[in-house]
């Protein structure tokens, strides 16, 4: 079959929740992907960063692949060999004591926001349903019902109520907001470090560590969603190392999996996870051998391979060689890392653009109309960054 078919299923038998670039991919190897006709682009996506270690690592490949001649599923009724070294790393990786394994990045913020409300009780004496967590507006923290309480994007949450309570929205960026909106009732503050979705928002300088200041003398948690800025994309393992602003929770995701499958957890110390008694939380898939295995494999990659500082080093090349093209359409080059947006005029439909970028060999997704996201593979090498930022520049001068 060709793409043109392939297509045709998608939209005959998938519901049409998203509005994908025309493009199918049918093979995948690190920053490269391929379609049924052969053709390859670059992986300006990375699946939303789940992908930070390149399509297929053989590292992390070997793993699972091992893994699926072992054990694959056994639930948390029984220990398996493969989760406590797994959740051993991860905590040795991210410097917290415990971490809690779940699977899609949702669950991961689920399980954050029920810690800090069963904290507010059991450690803060709250009246359980008087609890209440400052967010951000313009967050993307997932499509659960919890999740799209907390949006301020009508797409996200538009006739789907009625919503769960007990969120306080304030504006991004601002630590005084967040100082303003905290009361008696307050258990946590939740926020991305950078946001993803609302187009690679990079708060002020001093944001993050004046929010971990006012947590601490508050004595509420603060949180940060690292699912999409966590694993070394914004050129250090976490966004919030940049201002030592080192979260009581924070939730992890995407490149957990190792771009095989869907991994997430949230990490903590023990005077914050001990709210989690037996029963109170779990899920049939979280912490399962097979995910223990490509968990591991997927931080053994990101440490071995030092993708923090890969991602820092490539990202300022990006950005510099972005801006040195002065491309008179664009206003804004914003990011950190390899986590990057090229801003277009308000009004500017960057559409045809991405369309225009699949037809050089680039895939890149809009968000918000008039925002494309830059985000390869980590493992993106000098001289295929070089040779995609030609055809980059090239489709952005005609844009
Ligand atoms: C979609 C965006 C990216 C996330 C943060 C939690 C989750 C996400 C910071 C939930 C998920 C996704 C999901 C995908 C598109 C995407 C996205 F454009 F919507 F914002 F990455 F930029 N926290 N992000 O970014 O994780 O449950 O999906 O595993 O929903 O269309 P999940």
């Amino acid at each position: 079959m060709k793409s043109q078919d392939y297509i045709a299923l998608d939209n005959q038998y998938c519901a049409h929740n998203y509005h994908p670039i025309p493009v199918v991919i049918s093979k995948a190897r690190g920053c490269k992907v391929w379609d049924p006709e052969g053709r390859e682009y670059y992986d300006f996506l990375s699946a939303y960063s789940a992908v930070n270690q390149g399509h297929l690592h053989p590292h992390i490949v070997e793993a699972a692949q091992d893994q699926l001649t072992r054990v694959t599923l056994t639930s948390r009724a029984f220990h398996n060999d493969r989760m406590g070294p797994f959740l051993r790393k991860l905590c040795a990786y991210t410097g917290y004591e415990q971490a809690l394994p779940m699977n899609t990045g949702v669950e991961a913020v689920e399980t954050a926001l029920k810690a800090a409300r069963r904290w507010g009780v059991e450690k803060k004496g709250l009246r359980n349903g008087a609890q209440k967590i400052v967010c951000a507006s313009g967050n993307f923290h997932g499509r659960t019902l919890t999740a799209v309480s907390m949006s301020s994007d009508p797409d996200s949450y538009v006739n789907y109520g009625p919503y769960v309570p007990g969120f306080v929205k304030v504006p991004f960026g601002s630590a005084d907001a967040v100082r303003e909106a905290i009361d008696r009732d307050t258990v946590a503050v939740f926020v991305e470090p950078i946001q993803g979705e609302a187009g690679v928002v990079v708060p002020p300088e001093g944001y993050l560590s004046e929010l971990r200041q006012i947590c601490s003398s508050a004595g509420v948690l603060l949180m940060f969603d690292e699912i999409q800025t966590g694993f070394c994309r914004t050129g250090r393992r976490f966004a919030w190392q940049y201002e030592g602003a080192r979260p009581d929770i924070m939730c992890l995701g995407k490149a957990l999996g190792g771009g095989i499958m869907p991994i997430s957890a949230i990490v903590a110390d023990r005077t914050v996870m001990d709210v989690f008694t037996p029963g109170t939380h779990g899920s049939t898939f979280g912490g399962n051998p097979l995910a223990g295995a490509v968990g591991l494999a997927a931080i053994e990659v990101l440490e071995t391979e030092r993708l923090d500082e890969r991602a820092f080093a490539l990202g300022e090349r990006f950005r510099t060689e972005l801006s040195d093209a002065r491309l008179d359409k664009i206003r804004v080059i914003r990011g950190k890392g390899l986590l990057n947006a090229v801003v277009f005029d308000e009004g500017f439909d960057a559409f045809p653009t991405c369309l225009a970028l699949k037809e050089k060999g680039i895939l890149a997704k809009q968000t918000h109309g008039n925002i494309i996201r830059f985000a390869p593979p980590l493992v993106i090498t000098d001289a295929e960054m070089s040779e995609a930022l030609e055809k980059i520049i090239s489709v952005l001068r005609t844009a």
